[in-house]
């Protein structure tokens, strides 16, 4: 698909008459990951009024307002608690959390801890740029360790949350990573992700320059994407390195794949068998 045709994709699912122009800084990343978002739905056809977005707070939070699906502008770190009692209220629907990293990692990270652990069938997707971007830039807990952040003027003492470990470990079905950079290949897990039954999370690496990048010596937004590119490698490859090697490189790709049954799944066999009338014709 050439730039025109994905544009062309893009307009058919933006709220032209709302909210527009948009709030975010020139460089950021987020605008990428939702196109992506849109482009995989699009790409499954499944129709609007299928699919819910459930929103967090923050600039990463804001995203929904700008796209023409059934959207849910929640509360900070609760994006997850609407998803699972949409999805719970009608399992048909294709629930998906946008989350930033502080969203879903810190105030929001019980709910995505114990998401996972449910299996509840929602797709998680969280835009990580190693920050608090609207707020300020406070350290989140994806901030890497040493980084300079607001809160951290003398570098953030301590070490960074890996997402897609954290995912794995709770249960998750599906666990994948991509950046900004990669768009295709961002693109392609977020498709998996939203296809397959149970728990995914995609982490969508982003930048922040306005409150991250220019406070940790990248001079401009595009050298943020230049560290992307060079620091990104495919998990596969990643896997043979040694230790010493891994260092400073991102492993992107697929982490987990499982076909654990999802939550609404076991709940309604559970109801559908406390709910069948006996045999001596009570109920
Ligand atoms: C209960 C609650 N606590 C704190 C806040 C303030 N707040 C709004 S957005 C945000 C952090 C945003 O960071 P992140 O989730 O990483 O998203 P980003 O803005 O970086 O996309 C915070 C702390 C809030 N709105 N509600
Ligand atoms: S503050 Fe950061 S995350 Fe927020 S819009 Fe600007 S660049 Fe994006």
């Amino acid at each position: 698909m050439n730039n025109f045709a994905g544009n062309e994709i893009i307009h058919q699912y933006l709220r032209h008459n709302k909210k527009f122009p948009h709030v975010l800084c020139a460089g950021c990343g987020h605008g990428i990951v939702l196109g992506a978002l849109i482009r995989s739905i699009h790409s499954l056809e499944i129709p609007k009024d299928d699919v819910v977005i459930v929103a967090g707070i923050g600039c990463s939070g804001r995203l929904a307002v700008y796209v023409d699906f059934n959207t849910v502008h929640t509360t900070h770190g609760r994006a997850l608690t609407f998803a699972t009692g949409i999805k719970m209220a009608n399992p048909k629907l294709n629930v998906i959390a946008l989350m930033g990293d502080g969203d879903a990692l810190s105030i929001g990270g019980n709910h995505m801890i114990h998401a996972a652990r449910r299996n509840i069938g929602v797709t998680a997707l969280v835009l990580n740029n190693n920050i608090y971007g609207m707020t300020g830039g406070q350290s989140s807990p994806a901030t890497p360790q040493g980084a300079t952040t607001m809160t951290n003027p003398y570098g953030q003492l301590d070490k960074s949350f890996d997402t897609v470990e954290l995912a794995r470990g709770a249960g998750a079905n599906y666990v994948a990573r991509g950046t900004v950079f990669h768009v295709k290949k961002l693109e392609k897990v977020m498709t998996e992700a939203i296809e397959r039954p149970g728990f995914s999370l995609v982490e969508a690496i982003t930048p922040c320059h306005t409150q991250y990048g220019r406070k940790n010596k990248y001079k401009s937004p595009v050298d943020m994407y230049k560290w992307m590119k060079k620091a990104a490698m495919d998990v596969e490859r990643y896997e043979e390195l040694d230790e010493a090697k891994r260092a400073d490189r991102l492993p992107i790709g697929v982490f987990v794949k499982r076909d654990r049954d999802g939550f609404e799944e076991r709940y309604y066999k559970l109801k559908d068998k406390l709910c069948k009338p006996s045999a001596k014709g009570g109920k």
